[in-house]
């Protein structure tokens, strides 16, 4: 393990801390989708699955998570199977990171937990699933994820397939728009709804490759900001979940939730397994897919960002 700079509560594997310090190619990953997103084992099978990817791709993966109260930036194969498997480990936004790292305890980190991580040890570049975002009934119950603030406030690109359908989008670009986030669409003009190429909402800004995601980094740099760029990655058409299939499940789980009455961190939880066993497994598959997808357009971004370090 890499010894991080005094008083820091970081730890870094060996082969991150090389990654860092070399500017060599590095794609942070989070673990909530590992530990509350996906189903086990499939859950374990695509964290693995990613890191190989990305290995095989000549970029270091440093899976996200806090392991007996520490915040571990890159994780051994025994470890993500720790976070993947134990149903002891909690979902920890931001907000409970202090307190799992005072109680010594086991934690998975939402987008917006670890792209806090990954910025505090200098990691650039994130592949997610989807963003969390603003909830439909956020007008009474004020449920929105932290995941925005934090992108508002961290200099990160993170890749994603968009947010669930679940979510208001147009509530939640507003709310991107207002916190600041650079929102670019890749390869495309729409905003992706992550089992849906196409959320109904467009998007501003378009890119065509990695570097350029990789140059709009730079000019943030070179600008001060201190927000995320969120590169909106859609499933292609002949990827996504059937349309119709997934208004008809979509509906059915959001009276389901509404009825349980949950409230909180729960909720996101909730709604995707009940998608998930509606489905059939076929939400399960569009999810893996966008999830590989972000993680390998991730990678491109990586190590356009690591050949403009190295350059200099
Ligand atoms: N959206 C998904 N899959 C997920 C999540 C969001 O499509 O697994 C997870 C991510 O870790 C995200 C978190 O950061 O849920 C947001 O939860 P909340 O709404 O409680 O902030
Ligand atoms: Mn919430």
């Amino acid at each position: 393990m890499t010894v991080p700079p005094a008083g820091s509560p970081l730890q870094l594997t060996d082969e991150v801390g090389d990654a860092l310090r070399d500017g060599a190619p590095i794609v942070a990953l989070e673990s909530t989708i590992l530990a509350h997103g996906l189903p086990r084992p499939r859950n374990l099978e695509v964290g693995a699955a990613v890191e190989l990817q990305l290995r095989r791709a000549g970029v270091v993966p440093a899976t996200i998570a806090v392991l007996d109260g520490h915040a571990r930036i890159g994780l051994t194969s025994s470890e993500l199977e720790r976070v993947a498997m134990s149903p002891e480990v909690a979902k920890a936004s931001v907000r409970d990171l202090p307190v799992v790292l005072a109680a010594g305890r086991d934690a998975a980190t939402t987008v917006a937990s670890t792209a806090f991580l990954a910025d505090h040890a200098g990691i650039r570049v994130f592949a997610t699933g989807g963003l969390g975002g603003v909830h439909r009934d956020a007008m009474e119950s004020f449920d929105e994820s932290a995941d925005l603030q934090t992108l508002g406030r961290t200099p990160i690109a993170v890749v994603s397939a968009g947010v669930k359908s679940i979510l208001d989008v147009p509530a939640t670009l507003e709310r991107l728009e207002t916190l600041g986030v650079t929102v670019v669409g890749y390869r495309t003009d729409r905003f992706p709804g992550f089992y849906v190429t196409d959320s109904g909402e467009p998007v501003d800004h378009r890119v065509e490759r990695p570097s350029e995601v990789a140059a709009i980094l730079a000019a943030v740099d070179a600008l001060g900001i201190r927000s995320a760029v969120a590169v909106a990655n859609p499933l292609p058409l002949d990827e996504q979940l059937d349309p119709e299939l997934h208004q008809r499940v979509l509906d059915d789980a959001l009276t389901a939730a509404s009825d349980a009455g949950l409230r909180g961190k729960e909720v996101t939880p909730f709604l995707l397994d009940h998608i998930q066993r509606a489905t059939s497994g076929e939400s399960l598959e569009a999810n893996v897919r966008a999830v590989s997808s972000n993680v390998t357009l991730a990678g491109e971004i990586a190590r356009a960002w690591s050949e403009r370090l190295t350059a200099r």
